[in-house]
C-alpha cells in the first residue's frame, strides 16, 4: 500500500494525476479504475440494483442494507440499539424490544445475519440476526424491514455461533461463545474444567408467522463455540458448530487455547434431539429470559419474561452429538450447497479441511471412535476428512460457494480471497483484499442455491482506501465479480459499524413484497385515531394522553392548553397518509426520548414530562411538503396548581 501511495504522490507531484493510465497506480492486474469496470457497478439514475446485501453492523447494533453492484447504502435497520433516526427504542411501542432479563439494554453487538429458507433456498421472508453480548436472536421482516421479534438466549454468553437457519427455517441456532456455569452460580473461575458448559440453543420458527420459541438447548463441553452451519440435502437434520479452546483454558487464551493441534467441529443431529424431546428425555431447568414481539397491527411490542428451558445432556443421549477433529482453532464452519462437505477453517492452520458427511456417517455406523469428551464420541480425523486444500493461505476464516463447484475462502492474515474447487481441492485463483478480510458473502451462498455472480469481502482495516476521517475510518467492503474463471475486483465501499457477516438475495425475491405503507383500516393501535374528528386529549390524574394525527401539512390538534408542570404526557401520533414514502416526524422541546418518525398509517408514542411553565412548540422533523416548515403547534404549560382546563383545537375550533 505504501508503494501505491508513493506512486500516487509522484503522479500528483509531476502534475499528471488526471492521467491515471500513464501512472497506473492501482497496480497492474486490478484495473478497478478503468472505465469498463466502473460501468459494471454503475447503476444509472432511475435504474435499480440487482441484489440486496444485508451487512451486520457489529458494535453499531444495527443491520445495514446495500444494493449490489452499486454498493449504495439504502437503509440502516435498528435491531439491538436505540436509533434516533426513526425513534426505534425511544418510542413507547418499540422500547419493549430491547427488554432483557438484565433490564432495558439499548446497545449490543450484532454479528451474523441469515435469510429464511424453504427447501434449502432463500425465501426472502425474514432475516435473523444475533446480539453477541447480551445473547439474543432477532427476526426482521423483509416486507417492512423492521425488527419484529427478539428472543433472549439464557445460559449463553457471547452468542457468537448464531443466527443460522436450517433448510426449512425449522430452527435458528444460537451457540454460545463462552462456556459458563449452567445454571449461573457463584463459583471459582479455577473450577472451569468440567463445570462450565457450552449451551447451544435451537430456536424454532413458526412457518406462518415466523414467531420464535426456544425449543431446547444442548449442554456441550466447556469449549468455545465460534460459528455454525446447518446441514442441507443429505445432511439436512444436522447442525455443525466449530469449536476452539478445547483445552478448556480460562486465562490468556491467546496462548492457552492454541495448544491442541486439533479442535473440533461438533456435529449435532437435531432430528435425534427432537426424538429425545418427544420421549421426554430432557431436563427442565429454571432460568429467565425475555421474549419480545412486535405486532404489526397494533404497531406495538410486548415483552414477556419466560422461566424455564428444556435441556438435553449428550452424555446420556447416544447419537445426539459427535466431535470431528479439525485443525486448529477453527473459526468458520461452512457446508457446501450439496450438503456433503463441511469446511472447517482452522485459523492457525495454513490448510483447509473439508469433512465428508458420507464418511462421517460410516464412521459413526462402524463405531470407529477415538475416545470421547465428556461422553461425546470423537471420530478419527482420517476417517471423516473428505479433502484438504493444502497451503491455501494464512488464517482461513469463512468459505462460501458459487453453486458451480467453486468455493471462496477469506484469509485474514494474508488478506486475500482464495478460490478453489470442491472435490479436486485445488486452488484456482486468489485476489488480494484491502486489508485483513474477515467474512465474505455470495448472495444465497449459505443455501442450496447460491447466486454466484458477486462476492463481497468484509475488511477490518481501511487505512489508505478512502479520505481519512480521523483516527477511525468506516470499515470497507469489496465487491468482486466471480462470474468468470478469475475473480475481478470491481468496487470498494464503506460500511457502517463493523461488518462481521452478511447475507444477500436477488432483488426480485424481496422487492415485490416490500411494504409501501400501513393500511389505516388495519391499524389496531389502542391509541390510534383514524380521522381528525376523533383527535382529543384525555386526562387521568397527572397522566395526559394526546390522540394526535398528522397529514400534509398540519398536526391535529395544533394548539393545546391545560397541561401542567409535573404531568406525564403521552403523544400518540397517527400518520393518516396512505401514500408510499411519506412519513411525518414529530419533535417536542424538552422531550428526552428523541423525535419520532411515523410511517404512513402508523401510530407511535413518545413520553414528555414538561418541567417548565411556558408555551412550547412542537414541529414535524421530516420534510413532507412545500409547507413542511408550517407544520407546527404549541402546548401551553401552566403551574402544577393551575386550574386551567384541558383544551385543544385546530384552526381555533
Ligand atoms: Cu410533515
Amino acid at each position: 500500500m505504501k508503494i501505491k501511495t508513493n506512486i500516487l504522490n509522484t503522479c500528483i507531484l509531476s502534475g499528471v494525476a488526471l492521467m491515471l493510465t500513464s501512472c497506473s497506480y492501482t497496480g497492474g492486474n486490478q484495473g478497478a479504475l478503468s472505465g469498463n469496470i466502473a460501468e459494471r457497478v454503475y447503476v444509472a439514475p432511475g435504474e435499480q440494483d440487482d441484489y440486496y446485501a444485508f451487512l451486520s453492523g457489529g458494535y453499531s447494533g444495527n443491520l445495514t442494507v446495500y444494493g449490489l453492484p452499486s454498493g449504495r447504502m439504502f437503509k440502516e435497520i435498528p435491531v439491538f440499539s436505540q436509533f434516533p433516526t426513526s425513534g426505534y427504542g425511544y418510542s413507547e411501542e418499540t422500547k419493549p424490544l430491547l427488554n432483557t432479563s438484565h433490564g432495558f439494554i439499548p446497545w449490543d453487538d450484532l454479528h451474523h445475519p441469515d435469510i429464511s429458507q424453504t427447501n434449502g433456498e432463500l425465501d426472502g421472508r425474514w432475516i435473523f440476526v444475533n446480539a453477541n453480548n447480551t445473547p439474543r436472536i432477532a427476526r426482521i421482516s423483509l416486507e417492512t424491514f423492521e425488527t419484529e421479534e427478539v428472543i433472549e438466549i439464557p445460559n449463553s454468553a457471547g452468542n457468537h455461533s448464531s443466527s443460522f437457519v436450517t433448510e426449512n427455517s425449522e430452527y435458528v441456532v444460537a451457540g454460545t461463545r463462552f462456556s459458563v456455569p449452567v445454571p449461573q452460580r457463584d463459583m471459582s473461575i479455577d473450577e472451569y474444567k468440567s463445570n462450565f458448559k457450552g449451551a447451544v440453543s435451537f430456536v424454532s420458527v413458526d412457518e406462518e408467522s415466523g414467531h420464535m420459541d426456544l425449543a431446547f438447548q444442548i449442554l456441550l463441553p466447556g469449549f468455545n463455540y465460534d460459528l455454525a452451519h446447518p446441514g442441507r440435502g443429505k445432511s439436512h437434520g444436522w447442525m455443525f458448530f466449530s469449536t476452539y479452546n478445547t483445552e478448556e483454558a480460562n486465562t490468556l487464551l491467546e496462548v492457552n487455547a492454541s495448544q491442541n493441534d486439533k479442535d473440533f467441529i461438533a456435529a449435532i443431529n437435531w432430528k435425534k434431539a427432537e426424538e429425545y424431546i418427544s420421549e421426554g428425555r430432557f431436563r427442565e431447568i429454571q432460568t429467565e429470559y425475555a421474549h419480545n414481539i412486535y405486532d404489526e397491527r397494533t404497531h406495538t411490542a410486548t415483552s414477556t419474561m419466560k422461566k424455564t428451558v428444556k435441556v438435553l445432556d449428550p452424555a446420556d443421549l447416544p447419537g445426539l452429538v459427535y466431535l470431528l477433529p479439525t485443525p486448529k482453532s477453527p473459526h468458520g464452519c461452512d457446508v457446501d450447497p450439496s450438503g456433503e462437505y463441511i469446511i472447517g477453517s482452522g485459523k492457525l492452520s495454513a490448510s483447509l479441511t473439508a469433512h465428508s458427511f458420507t464418511n462421517m456417517l460410516s464412521a459413526i455406523e462402524n463405531e470407529e471412535f477415538d475416545g470421547d469428551a465428556y461422553g461425546i464420541p470423537i471420530l478419527n480425523y482420517d476417517d471423516v476428512v473428505g479433502g484438504v486444500v493444502e497451503q491455501a493461505g494464512l488464517g482461513p476464516l469463512h468459505t462460501e460457494f458459487d453453486g458451480r463447484g467453486n468455493a471462496y475462502t477469506t484469509f485474514f492474515i494474508s488478506s486475500e480471497v482464495v478460490k478453489w474447487r470442491l472435490g479436486t481441492w485445488e486452488v484456482v485463483d486468489r485476489k488480494p483484499t484491502y486489508y485483513s478480510v474477515g467474512h465474505l458473502m455470495i448472495p444465497g451462498g449459505n443455501s442450496r442455491k447460491p447466486f454466484g455472480k458477486y462476492v463481497v469481502a468484509m475488511n477490518k482495516i481501511t487505512k489508505d482506501r478512502y479520505l481519512p476521517t480521523g483516527p477511525e475510518m468506516e470499515h470497507s467492503a469489496q465487491l468482486y465479480d466471480i462470474s468468470g474463471e478469475k475473480m475481478e475486483l470491481l468496487l470498494d465501499f464503506p460500511t457502517h459499524g463493523e461488518p462481521h457477516y452478511a447475507a444477500g438475495a436477488p432483488a426480485e425475491l424481496i422487492a415485490p413484497n416490500s411494504k409501501k405503507f400501513y393500511k389505516l383500516e388495519d391499524n389496531d393501535h389502542p391509541y390510534a385515531v383514524k380521522s381528525e374528528a376523533n383527535t382529543r386529549l384525555e386526562r387521568d390524574g397527572n397522566t395526559v394522553h394526546v390522540y394526535m394525527t398528522t397529514i400534509r401539512s398540519h398536526f391535529a390538534p395544533d394548539n393545546i392548553e391545560g397541561i401542567k408542570v409535573g404531568d406525564v404526557v403521552y403523544f400518540h401520533v397517527t400518520n393518516l397518509e396512505q401514500d408510499f414514502d411519506v412519513p411525518h416526524g414529530i419533535a417536542m422541546i424538552g422531550a428526552n426520548t428523541s423525535e419520532l418518525l411515523i410511517m404512513p398509517g402508523q401510530t407511535k408514542t413518545f413520553r414528555w414530562e414538561p418541567d417548565k411553565v411556558g408555551v412550547w412548540p412542537f414541529y414535524c422533523t421530516d420534510f413532507c411538503s412545500a409547507l413542511h416548515q408550517e407544520m407546527q403547534g404549541y402546548v401551553r404549560v401552566s403551574p402544577a396548581d393551575s386550574d386551567i382546563e384541558l383544551s385543544w383545537s385546530l384552526d381555533g375550533e
